[in-house]
Parts: structure tokens; sequence; C-alpha cells
């Protein structure tokens, strides 16, 4: 069951941007900055991996994140970590198949806080949204540098094949999203993409995500008028 309301969690998954130290070529702070004066529509705390930051440091950032993210009104969430989202009181966290399971997830955050979950398959789609996610991840659809354990790339299909069977749970793909294939990720039936590397390691990060912000929406609009 979906707590969460969706059809404001819908526009908060426009355009997603996750990252983590090792991500960004500047300071994490000056990247979200950036990222969030160009308009991206939530953020995801994601310091995994081999040259990422433990303990304190790991902590002390992402509270620093947190408060960028606070005083301009965009959602922070935490990827995998149920004692740092709840530590840091974060607005929600997301879990991927090899995590904590969602319904643990859920029962340990309470009601009131966003729950995401990759999914792979319409299986795993179905269990998450019984477990109580409010939105599915869903990739990687493109080839992806960007997540060492990523499973294999699916393309767009799968978005196509939860939408045809009847999931109405807000959806965002994952997985080498660039500005000139987001637009079949949209097609395909998401609310919207999940973005790492194309906006982290861009040269002019807020006109990338301006740019990300621009082909999203003009192209829901597109949907919908064809639609009418
Ligand atoms: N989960 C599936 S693919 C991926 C994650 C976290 C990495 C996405 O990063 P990028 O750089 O946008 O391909
Ligand atoms: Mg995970």
């Amino acid at each position: 069951m979906t707590r969460y309301n969706s059809t404001i969690l819908s526009e908060s998954l426009k355009v997603y941007f996750i990252m983590g130290s090792m991500n960004c070529r500047k300071t994490p702070e000056e990247v979200l900055s950036e990222a969030i004066a160009g308009g991206i529509t939530m953020f995801q705390f994601r310091e995994k991996g081999p040259e990422s930051l433990i303990g304190e440091a790991r902590f002390d950032l992402a509270k620093r994140l947190q408060q960028i993210c606070r005083l301009n009104s965009v959602p922070f969430i935490v990827n995998d970590d149920i004692d740092l989202a709840i530590a840091l009181d974060a607005d929600g966290i997301h879990v991927g198949q090899d995590d904590q399971p969602a319904r643990s997830i859920r029962e340990q955050i309470g009601e009131n806080k966003i729950v995401g979950v990759s999914a792979h398959t319409l299986k795993e789609a179905q269990q998450a949204i019984a477990d109580g996610a409010d939105y599915l991840g869903i990739g990687p659809i493109y080839p992806t540098t960007s997540k060492d354990d990523a499973k294999e790339v699916q393309g767009t299909k799968i978005i196509e094949e939860l939408r045809e069977n009847g999931l109405t749970i807000p959806l965002v793909g994952i997985g080498g999203i660039t500005l000139t294939n987001a637009i079949p990720v949209i097609t395909a039936g998401a609310d919207g993409i999940s973005v790492i590397s194309a906006i982290a390691a861009a040269d002019d990060i807020s006109g990338t995500v301006g740019n990300f912000v621009r082909v999203v929406r003009e192209h829901i609009l597109e949907l919908r008028r064809l639609e009418a």
C-alpha cells in the first residue's frame, strides 16, 4: 500500500539527483547547490564504494547536504542506511533488493517517510508495493559505470511491462540516463528520471539539470496532449 501522496511524489521524481562524494569533481556541497539551482526535484545521498567516506565524515557530509536540501525545500533521501536515515530524520530512504527487506524498512521508519525500492522484475515490483514502497526505481535502463554491481541492462521495456500490468505506483528510471536518451524513459511510463554521472560530472551542472527538467516536463506535456 502506498502511504505517501503519490501525486506529490510523482512531481518530486521528475529529475531525481543521486550522488556521494566519490561521484563529484568539486565539493559535494557545490555540486548539490548547483544541481538545486538548476531545478532538481529530489536528492539521494548515496555514499558507497571504494573511495567513499565512512564513519563521522560520512555522517557530517550527509548532515551538510541535508541542510542544503532543507533550505531549498528539496526532499532528502538516504540510500540503504536505515540508521542514518532515522538519525538525520531524513525525508525517506531508498533500498535495493540486496538490502534490508522493504517491509522491515517501512516498519522501522514509520508511515510518514518516503520508501523507495529498486526493482528489476514485475514480481519484485509487486512485492515491493505489498511491502509498503512509495515509489520504485527501475533499471539499469541503459549501460552505467556508476554502479559496480549493477544488474543486466533492461532498456525501457521493463517500465512498459509494469504499466501494462496495471502498476500505478510512481516509477523512476535509472542507469545511464542522459539528455539524449531521457525521453523514451518517460514515454515508457516513468514519472521521472534518476541520474548520477550525467549531472555530477557535468561541466555546467545547473545548466544540465535545467535541460533535464525542460526535456522531461515538455515531454510529459506532449504525452498529455496526445492522450487528450
Ligand atoms: N542503480 C542502478 S543503475 C545506478 C544505480 C544506483 C547508477 C546510475 O548512475 P548513472 O551515472 O546515472 O548511470
Ligand atoms: Mg542498495
